[in-house]
């Protein structure tokens, strides 16, 4: 029988049957998935096959391939991740100009590494009943920047509703991740938009304010008009991220169309004669700050090098 893994706690998955029954399901034997070493075999988001036994318990038996994965570091030096969720169809980036503030590198990395698995993203910014006239034309000066290179971007208040029931139809009948740093309004915007999850939604996050970055809990959302969203705290991108430091301009969509003419075709876009980010940054046709990104990324890339030598 074949299922989508909706809550995992613990040892226990939840499997929602393709003919719509809930069962509790727990992993037989040892699963590998190449490439990956985890201390979850299964995920949140996995299509899975399941063997139901005498109790109504069932064995999860096969994992189908995955589109996508967003994974954690474990907390300990092991290079074991911990796998958050798979396949997601889009994540929304909720992101606040201030209260608090979310840094303009954070949105970056976050929107390259969804550009390296394909996966759409809706940036979200929230918390705009509270902002004074300075912080909205920063809000705009943002929301232009972001429009330009291509991203939708919704301004809402998760606390009014404004905004927020223009975004039933992106989320209908898909697999949506919640993403954003803590603070940012993610389950206020849960209970907004699903106000009978109230009491679960408040569970969810108090359990996560106490800290234990052992908790190991994560769950699909239902909505109503078909589709999940997963709420998952302290996400920072997607995959393991094992891009070579070249391909990493090509998950900043602008400055990717501007590196093609540049004179050679190895260049880092860092100080080489003849390169047309540079120009284009020069000019303002690339913003600052996307490029400050576009360096931090190199740079993150540069220490592992390193690190890799010893
Ligand atoms: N003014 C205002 N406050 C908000 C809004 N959304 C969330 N908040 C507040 O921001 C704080 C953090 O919200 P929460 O949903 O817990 O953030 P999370 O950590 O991303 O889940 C709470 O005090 C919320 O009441 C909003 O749209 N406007
Ligand atoms: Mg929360
Ligand atoms: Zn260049």
């Amino acid at each position: 029988m074949q299922g989508l893994v909706i809550k995992n706690t613990g040892s226990w998955y939840t499997v929602r049957t393709d003919d719509g029954r809930i069962i509790e399901s727990k992993v037989k034997g040892n699963f590998r998935i190449k490439g990956i070493r985890s201390t979850n075999p299964v995920a949140v988001g996995d299509r899975v096959q399941i063997t139901v036994n005498s109790q109504g318990t069932a064995f999860i038996t096969t994992i189908e391939e995955r589109r996508n994965y967003i994974i954690r570091k474990a907390a300990n030096l092991s290079k074991q991740s911990h796998i958050l969720a798979a396949n997601v169809d889009q994540a929304f980036l909720i992101a606040t100009v201030n209260y608090p503030q979310t840094s303009l590198t954070f949105i970056d990395r976050f929107l390259a590494s969804a550009e390296a698995y394909d996966v759409p993203v809706v940036l979200i910014f929230n918390k705009c009943d509270r902002y004074n006239a300075e912080e909205l034309r920063f809000l705009d000066r943002l929301t232009d920047l972001y429009r330009q290179i291509g991203y939708d971007c919704r301004c809402i208040s998760a606390v009014s509703g404004e905004g927020t029931n223009a975004l039933f139809p992106i989320l209908a009948g898909k697999v949506t991740l919640l993403s954003g740093n803590s603070g940012v309004g993610k389950s206020t915007l849960i209970n907004r938009l699903l106000p009978e999850q109230n009491l679960r939604t408040a569970e969810i996050s108090d359990a996560h304010n106490t800290g234990t970055h052992t908790t190991t809990f994560s769950e699909m959302i239902e909505l109503p008009a078909g589709g999940y969203i997963i709420d998952t705290p302290g996400i920072k991108g997607f995959g393991t991220f094992n891009m070579a430091p070249h391909e990493i301009c090509s998950y900043f969509k602008e400055i990717f169309v501007y590196a093609k003419h540049c004179k050679f075709s190895n260049c880092t876009h860092t100080h080489e004669p003849g390169c047309a980010v540079l120009q284009a940054v020069e000019s303002h046709h690339i913003a600052q700050s996307r490029y400050r990104s576009y360096l931090s990324m190199l740079d993150d890339k540069e220490e592992n090098k390193y690190r890799d030598a010893f």
